[in-house]
């Protein structure tokens, strides 16, 4: 029989990390709304969820590896908004915190899930808090769900 390890073979609770930027904290509010909710419709506990606000999106990286180097979380779940403005500041923002993220997350070997809106409008970036692009938020608590759990039973066969 093959082994099959994906989506279907994930269903497991674990303390889990969210990193949310308070720059454009209307909208990363409602992304980290859309995670929780989903978290605890997984089943987690509100004691196996920390939640740290950093200033932001560039601020995202360091914090991540930090905690990912407690050794304590089997996932961190990034959330963040960057909005272009009429500046190339968007571009640099977005850059470092894609760049971290990656780096945290091949360094460290902990999923960093990207959940950081990167959007021309705010109008784009609420189409993705449960309008025509569902729910960003929710979506990276799934992917963070998945991702540890796949990782896990790499490790344990
Ligand atoms: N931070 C964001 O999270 N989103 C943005 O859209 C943004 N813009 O546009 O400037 C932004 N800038 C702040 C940046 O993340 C840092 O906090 C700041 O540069 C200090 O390091």
């Amino acid at each position: 029989m093959i082994h099959t390890i994906n989506h279907h073979t994930t269903n497991h609770v674990f303390p889990i990390a969210i990193v949310v930027s308070r720059f454009n904290e209307e909208i990363t509010t409602k992304l980290l709304e859309g995670a929780l909710s989903r978290l605890k419709e997984r089943g987690f506990l509100e004691s196996q969820i920390l939640v740290v606000w950093v200033p932001g999106a560039v601020e995202i990286p360091i914090t991540a590896q930090t905690l990912a180097e407690t050794g304590r979380y089997q996932a961190i779940i990034t959330l963040g908004a960057v909005v272009r403005g009429e500046t190339t500041h968007y571009d640099y923002v977005c850059n470092i915190v894609a760049d971290g993220c990656r780096e945290v997350m091949m360094a460290t070997r902990t999923p960093v899930i990207f959940g950081v809106l990167t959007t021309e409008n705010e109008a784009q970036a609420f189409d993705r808090l449960g309008g025509a692009h569902g729910h960003k938020g929710r979506d990276a608590a799934d992917t963070a769900i998945e991702m540890a759990s796949v990782l896990n039973q790499i490790k344990i066969r």
